[in-house]
């Protein structure tokens, strides 16, 4: 019986820590551990224009899995913009703190990404992009209408390039170009919110 309290217990122990929960078949890329910071040291990459303004930090408080999340306090004025980005091949080289790199994910076995957010259902849209390896921008577009912690899902499918603005190096091929080398949020105009982003991965829906 001891055995089989032990064996359970390590059991449970295995699961509660598992990076995220969840689903198993999630490869975990960015949990948004370790120093937050912008500056000439930066782990993200961040910043604003046209009259928006972003701040950004950890949550120790508000987060989903680990000891933290990424807090992302923002106004969002009409006719501005802003990004807050994570990966690789963007100008804060810090930024590149995956828990595993680009070139080293067997890309073929996932059709999604995914990352869990902290709404409140401010109905505002949130841009969520990821740049392909030829510097290309795809876009996917969260609604903020729910409260507290949520899983987004999403297909690469259901990616588009952005028409908008695109880096003067996008090759612009209309192909999503296998490694993504990153991902920022943009929560879009107008007003003013707080919102935590956590447990990035990369996941196969059926
Ligand atoms: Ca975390
Ligand atoms: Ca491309």
């Amino acid at each position: 019986m001891e055995k089989l309290n032990l064996i359970l217990s390590l059991f449970l122990i295995l699961i509660l820590s598992s990076a995220c929960g969840s689903n198993p078949g999630t490869l975990i890329i960015d949990d948004f551990e370790g120093p937050i910071r912008g500056g000439p040291q930066a782990t993200v990459d961040f910043g604003a224009g046209g009259g928006s303004s972003v701040k950004v930090c950890a949550s120790q408080d508000i987060k989903f899995s680990g000891n933290q999340a990424l807090k992302v306090e923002y106004d969002a004025a009409s006719g501005g913009y802003m990004w807050v980005a994570r990966g690789y091949n963007i100008d804060a080289k810090g930024a590149g703190c995956w828990q595993i790199k680009p070139e080293k994910i067997n890309w073929k076995k996932f059709n999604a990404i995914s990352f869990y957010m902290h709404g409140e259902n401010s109905r505002r849209a949130i841009a969520f992009d990821i740049k392909d390896s030829k510097q290309e921008m795809w876009r996917f577009i969260v609604k903020d209408d729910f409260i507290g912690w949520r899983q987004i899902i999403c297909p690469f499918a259901d990616f588009y390039a952005r028409g908008d603005w695109q880096p003067g190096d996008a090759d612009k091929n209309g192909i999503l170009d296998f490694p993504v080398k990153s991902f920022q949020f943009e929560p879009r105009p107008e007003g003013r919110g707080i919102l935590y982003f956590d447990c990035v991965g990369l996941t196969r829906e059926e």
